[in-house]
């Protein structure tokens, strides 16, 4: 198949889903087309099967707003047209859907059929989506769709209910690469530990939070659980990203007197050589519809401290009772804003052994087991096939 693929190219959930999307199908064969406003960062540009078309959006001084969403149309059309794409998949609905319905449409008028996918991902709907600027134009191209995945069961059920949609939406978890992010071999311990050592003192535990560190991650409850944590036991903090919020975060560690147990690593490519380190991930996130950075810190074997919120549930299981029950508990979940328990739980779990090793196993092993994109990645084939068989109306 030839695939368009539009996307956020910046850091963020639902443009490393898209890209690595991209990068998985290439692998098996397809051809695949991002048409953004910069190239996705994961991407390096030389990958095979994989072509990145760059939209210009020109300014103008009677544009207060340079019209984005336009001038992302007419590349879809162009590049769908030169390329002769089968298929469009956009990630998160504003505006990449609204850019694709105008696409399919002009085609349409020179006979051309371009059906496209739009992939729910979260504040689409859940902040931004609800934004009453964007409700009915956002829940419009999500209706006229061809087809509309969503990134949890818990997203979905948000969009039925809040958006009105009436459409049927397909339910493809996040996925991860297992054979990329993965844990160090046995046979590895010393490189691990040389690794490991720019970090933390081999008797130190290592925490490691990614994120955008936008308000919704909650990045100064990571500092907060953190400071509570380095008064029990010797442990240093790894923070991977940037954003909004990291100056806040500087300033909280700061205050507390731990700035020096923490360090700062700015946004980060090769996630997946940082995460094995951990011995734990933070992510007391405000709302997550599914928590893609947890689900990547748990292939790497590094189990999540996280809230109970959104489609969190659907990955972390700390009962070890639901759909991962054959793996077992493989993370701790706890309200939003509970600093004192996520960090007497963290505490707790670090000073028993067997325990954290018996969860870090089912953290790798959910991931394997139902997160893999070997798994995943069937199913967005088999979807895009059933829409292109589909008969024309
Ligand atoms: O943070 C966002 O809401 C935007 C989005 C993104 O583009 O980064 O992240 C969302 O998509 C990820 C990938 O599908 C999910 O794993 C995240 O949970 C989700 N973030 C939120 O819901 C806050």
């Amino acid at each position: 198949m030839r695939i368009g693929i539009t996307c956020y190219p910046t850091y963020g959930g639902s443009g490393v889903v898209a890209t690595e999307l991209g990068i998985e199908l290439a692998a098996l064969g397809h051809e695949v087309h991002f048409i953004s406003y910069s190239q996705p960062f994961r991407l390096t540009g030389r990958e095979t099967g994989i072509f990145y078309h760059e939209v210009p959006v020109s300014n103008y001084p009677l544009f207060e707003f340079p019209p984005y969403d336009l001038a992302l149309a007419s590349r879809m059309a162009e590049v769908a047209e030169y390329y002769h794409l089968d298929i469009l998949h956009v990630h998160y609905a504003i505006p990449h859907s609204v850019s694709a319905l105008l696409a399919r449409q002009m085609l349409a008028e020179q006979g051309k059929h371009l059906p496209f996918v739009t992939t729910l991902h979260g504040t689409d709907i859940t902040l931004v989506g609800m934004d009453h600027s964007y409700l009915p134009i956002t829940r419009y191209s999500i209706q006229q769709s061809d087809g509309v995945t969503s990134i949890s069961a818990y997203l979905k059920d948000v969009t039925l209910a809040n958006f009105g949609i009436t459409r049927p939406i397909e339910v493809v978890h996040n996925f991860v690469n297992c054979d990329v992010y993965k844990p160090f071999a046995e046979k590895d311990d010393d490189a691990r530990a040389k690794a490991r050592a720019r970090f933390a003192a081999p008797e130190e535990f290592l925490f490691m939070h990614l994120s955008n560190f936008r308000p919704v991650k909650r990045i100064a409850d990571v500092v907060q659980i953190f400071a509570r944590v380095a008064k029990q036991i010797p442990a240093r903090l790894a923070l991977i990203g940037d954003g909004p919020d990291r100056s806040t975060a500087e300033w909280l560690a700061h205050s507390l007197g731990i700035h020096d147990r923490i360090h700062f690593l700015g946004k980060q490519d090769r996630v997946n050589e940082l995460l094995p380190l951990a011995d734990l991930m933070l992510m007391p996130s405000e709302m997550e519809s599914f928590g893609l950075a947890a689900l990547e810190a748990m292939a790497c074997q590094t189990p999540a401290i996280a809230t109970r919120v959104g489609g969190v549930p659907e990955l972390i299981d700390d009962q070890g009772t639901g759909e991962s029950a054959t793996q077992g508990t493989n993370g701790l979940l706890f309200p939003v804003g509970d600093v004192e328990g996520m960090a007497e739980a963290s505490v707790a779990l670090l000073r028993d052994p067997e325990r954290h090793r018996a969860m870090r196993l089912a953290a790798r092993k959910t991931a394997q087991d139902r997160f893999c994109s070997t798994r995943i990645l069937p199913r967005y084939v088999s979807y895009y096939e059933s829409l292109l068989n589909k008969p024309k109306l």
